[in-house]
């Protein structure tokens, strides 16, 4: 979230305020799973860098539960800064959002907060930090709910996507919003803070003339990673022949949307967003930032590798892993494709139907929320207002059905993500259509979508651009209510 907050809403001391008390009053349940925040240190490219990590004290990243259980988890902040992790697609009670400012404070270094809600749906979710920049240093895990209707015995592999950088986020910021990676220029090899010194260098350069196409991937990434490794030295996941698997492909990245491309395996998706749809075949799928996608494949009989590949949109750089059956040899693969992949539409949003739709019911309240913004100063905004913490919640009642209507004035797409709900795709561009149930939906440029929810979930809610330096500019404001 913006970082316009006051350092006030850090609270240091004793734990969050708002959250659940300890576990003293309840011994006859069981222990809550703890996740330890850390700095570690990663290879990327034969080289180390510093990031960050939500794992548990054995070192499993994220959490696996159960529909059954209740979400029961203390979260222990090792980091020598203020942190805080939200759980992006349930539906806690809005104090365990986990954005600071707004659900709760960030959790002081060395301190820890309880977090205990029901857990009323299955799917695949994440986790990730919604303090300052955390989230590009890779504070995020995946959060796997299993439910009834996971077949038995179904191999689960999750591919969980991030785009990388070897310069600070803060550094990457700054660049962004004193121009020096404007669109078009990203493409050049270099980073925000080298582009920054050949603009000051050459402050009479000429700026590019402006794509007649999307502004796309505006933040020059050193790599793209699937499960934190580059396709020179892939992930390589076992599989059986003749069975099935479970992909549950989790696009972790600040800011890079992709297709997931199955080569020659069709695959079926079967839910976005941690949510059941009709199922829908195919050989390629798209993702934009903070979406997740289930896609069932069957192995075919024999010894073979299959990658699963995620093309970075408007770019020919790609990432991915190897699904290997019955040891059959692991090609090497290139990390640039041979030709650019498009930029994401909503052809295929438009063919989703959830299983489990919304009842029919006409909307009690409608805001229009017009995606605002300028590539000049890289400056974000919803109805033009750059969130603060003063800016006014939109006005919803408590059992009402709201619609949100959002408008892309910009050049550049927008994922947008409302918390503590789940909402429905119910039009694209005015066209009306019983789509998908999602927390997080693609705006394209000169697009608008209409998404539906219900009010059922009293608090103060953030809504905001899932791209990370579109949200610290302040693509971000809040819904609320009692
Ligand atoms: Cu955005």
């Amino acid at each position: 979230m913006p970082t316009k907050l006051s350092r006030r809403d850090f609270l240091t001391g004793s734990l969050a305020a708002g959250l659940a008390p300890l576990a003293g009053a309840r011994a006859m349940d069981s222990a809550p799973t703890v996740l330890r925040i850390e700095r570690r240190t990663i290879e990327v490219n034969g080289k180390a860098a510093s990031a960050l990590c939500v794992r548990q004290s054995d070192g499993t990243p994220g959490l696996v539960a159960r529909v059954s259980q209740p979400f029961r988890v203390r979260l222990e902040n090792r980091l020598a800064e203020p942190s805080l992790i939200h759980w992006h697609g349930l539906t806690p009670p809005s104090q365990q959002d986990g954005v600071p400012g707004i659900s709760g404070p960030a959790i002081a270094p060395g301190e820890s907060a309880d977090f205990d809600f029901p857990l009323t749906f299955g799917g695949t979710y994440w986790m990730h930090s919604h303090v300052g920049l955390q989230e590009q240093l890779l504070l995020s895990a995946p959060l796997i709910i299993h439910d009834k209707g996971a077949r038995a015995g179904e191999q689960s592999v999750i591919i969980m996507l991030a785009d990388f950088s070897f310069t600070p986020p803060e550094e990457i910021y700054q660049g962004l919003r004193s121009g020096a990676a404007m669109t078009g220029m990203s493409h050049s090899g270099m980073s925000p803070a080298e582009h920054a010194a050949m603009m000051a260098a050459n402050p009479n350069m000429p700026m590019p003339t402006a794509p007649a196409k999307p502004d796309l991937n505006d933040v020059a990434y050193d790599a793209f990673l699937a499960n934190e490794r580059t396709l020179a030295d892939p992930d390589v996941v076992k599989v059986e022949a003749g069975e099935a698997v479970l992909l549950r492909i989790i696009n972790s990245s600040s800011m890079s949307a992709y297709h997931i491309d199955l080569g020659p395996l069709e695959g079926e998706l079967i839910a976005v967003d941690g949510r059941r749809i009709i199922p829908i075949r195919g050989r390629s799928f798209p993702i934009t930032v903070a979406q997740r996608l289930d896609v069932r494949l069957r192995i075919p009989r024999g010894a073979a590798a299959y990658p699963v590949l995620a093309r970075l949109e408007g770019d020919r750089k790609q990432t991915g892993v190897i699904l290997v059956a019955g040891g059959g040899a692991v090609p090497r693969l290139p990390e640039l494709a041979e030709s650019s992949a498009p930029p994401l539409t909503l052809e295929l949003e438009r063919r989703l139907r959830a299983v489990k739709a919304l009842a029919r019911r006409k909307a009690d309240r409608r805001h229009e929320l017009n995606l605002t913004g300028a590539m000049e100063g890289y400056q974000w905004s919803i109805n033009g207002v750059e969130w603060t913490k003063d800016a006014p919640p939109l006005p919803v009642a408590a059992g009402e059905r709201v619609e949100l209507l959002f408008v892309n004035k910009t050049t550049m797409p927008h994922p947008m993500h409302l918390h503590g709900h789940v909402f429905q795709v119910v039009a694209i561009n005015g066209s009306r259509f019983p789509g998908a149930m999602r927390d997080t939906v693609l705006v394209p440029p000169a697009t608008s979508v209409t998404v539906a929810f219900d009010a059922d979930n009293p608090g103060w809610w953030a809504l905001h651009c899932h791209l990370l330096y579109h949200m610290e500019a302040g693509m971000f404001t809040t819904i609320r209510y009692v």
